[in-house]
């Protein structure tokens, strides 16, 4: 822990000079930022998991105590109240004395609707910032959430510091840990419970930890895009296994992804050329160039890779040209990473916010931006083999550019994604999942 003191240091002082230069803009003293709240089920009386203001984490590893707040200035040193209730139900946070508490001015609230006392008097100089907007007109902000002050933080988090990038090394340590134990237990052969199971115990993470839920789909569930189920049963026949898991520490995500082949079969050669696919895309990126490039680059490379296993008859350019491509990859190649495993900022132009919308014959591109070092990315491209825009396509003029019997072959398999997580430096792009030791063999 001890070990980021000199990087968060550095990294509270980003943060310092990116709240001052977002006050001035808004002509206000300071911003007052609410870690969030616990939130009660519909006729129930019990709680949805506690999912914490990404504003918050930015500034201090706590993410699991709602009714914590900052107040922060870019000047002052700022101020955490934090939330130490007289509960008897639930266990009470201790008073905290990690790396990051001589950074802050920290006073105890024990009632969290008494917050009152410890904000600014004067609320119309302050913006809130969070999620309950109730809260904050009941406090009596008038600013909340104001577009200006968001629009330049989110374009501000796409930079990150040191202290991220270690963050972020150790969240791709984790990950890379237990996707080597999912893959142990796919290959002896067990359900995607338990493969997911076995994940989660090698991250030493709960489902509520992980920063989105897993994806662990065996066979043909591999070609639904968020499977989101986890069958308990194992499959008579196993084929293929594809799973897209990340990890947390301290409130930053990893986002992997592998697909793996039980057989002897020309999938797993697809699988090897996918995976070529995603190295050589991340290796390409660097600063200056738009990702929307790296992207386009993408499909030329499923394109490509349609043409040599004969799914579809015809030229890589003509491919291209006839939108079939996207059939087979109908995602974008990846996102920018961070505290959120979509992090923000990524389909704006300036730190004024100037929407900088996707192609629009790439919709789910989630990033426009141009690259720059100290960025983080993932690069995931796939290849499917999705039933409902295979009918589609089946039922279209170009059916006939089609074999339908290779498609057919590889249907049963479902479909591949590779995903790696990169820093783009100036001199060179860091490929964490690769270093740290994962490969897809
Ligand atoms: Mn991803």
């Amino acid at each position: 822990m001890s070990s980021h003191s000199a990087s968060y240091a550095e990294h509270i002082k980003v943060l310092q000079a990116r709240t001052l230069e977002a006050i001035q803009r808004e002509s206000i003293d300071g911003l007052i930022i609410h870690s969030g709240q616990g939130k009660i089920m519909f006729l129930d009386d019990n709680y949805y998991p506690y999912k914490v203001n990404p504003q918050f984490k930015a500034w201090l590893p706590i993410v699991d105590n709602p009714c914590c707040w900052l107040v922060v200035n870019g000047v002052d040193k700022p101020k955490l109240i934090f939330y130490r209730p007289e509960d008897f139900w639930h266990k009470v946070p201790p008073e905290p004395n990690e790396f990051w508490v001589e950074h802050f001015d920290i006073v105890y609230l024990k009632q969290a609707n008494a917050v009152e006392k410890h904000l600014p008097y004067d609320k119309v100089k302050y913006a809130y910032v969070g999620e309950y907007i109730e809260v904050a007109k009941a406090l009596g902000f008038e600013l909340v959430n104001p577009d200006r002050v968001l629009n330049y933080l989110h374009w501000q988090r796409a930079y990150k510091t040191e202290y991220e990038l270690e963050c972020m090394r150790q969240a791709n340590t984790i990950a890379v840990g237990a996707h080597r134990a999912a893959k142990a237990a796919f290959f002896d052969e067990k359900s995607e419970f338990d493969i997911n199971s076995a994940y989660l115990r090698a991250a030493r993470q709960g489902h509520n930890d992980v920063p989105y839920n897993n994806i662990v789909a065996l066979n043909e569930n591999a070609a639904i895009l968020h499977y989101m189920q986890t069958n308990s049963v194992a499959p008579s026949d196993f084929r293929t296994f594809l799973i897209d898991a990340g990890a947390s520490y301290h409130g930053y995500a990893a986002d992997i992804t592998r697909t793996y082949c039980a057989k002897e079969h020309e999938f797993a050669d697809l699988i090897k050329a996918v995976d070529n696919l995603t190295i050589q895309l991340a290796e390409q990126m660097k600063p200056g160039l738009s990702y929307v490039d790296i992207h386009l680059a993408a499909h030329a490379g499923i394109a490509q890779i349609l043409h040599d296993f004969g799914v579809v008859n015809l030229s890589v350019q003509d491919s291209l040209e006839s939108g079939i491509v996207s059939t087979f990859f109908p995602h974008g190649v990846g996102h920018f990473l961070g505290l959120q495993v979509h992090d923000v900022g990524g389909h704006i132009r300036d730190d004024r916010g100037t929407p900088n919308p996707p192609p629009e014959e790439h919709p789910f591109l989630r990033c426009t931006r141009t690259i720059e070092a100290r960025q983080v990315f993932t690069i995931e491209p796939g290849l499917y083999f999705i039933d409902s825009l295979l009918a589609k396509l089946k039922g279209s003029e170009q059916s006939k550019y089609i074999n339908w019997n290779v498609v057919d072959e590889f249907r049963p398999f479902g479909g591949i994604r590779i995903e790696d997580n990169i820093i783009v430096h100036r001199e060179r792009n860091e490929n964490m999942t690769r270093e740290l030791g994962l490969g897809s063999e």
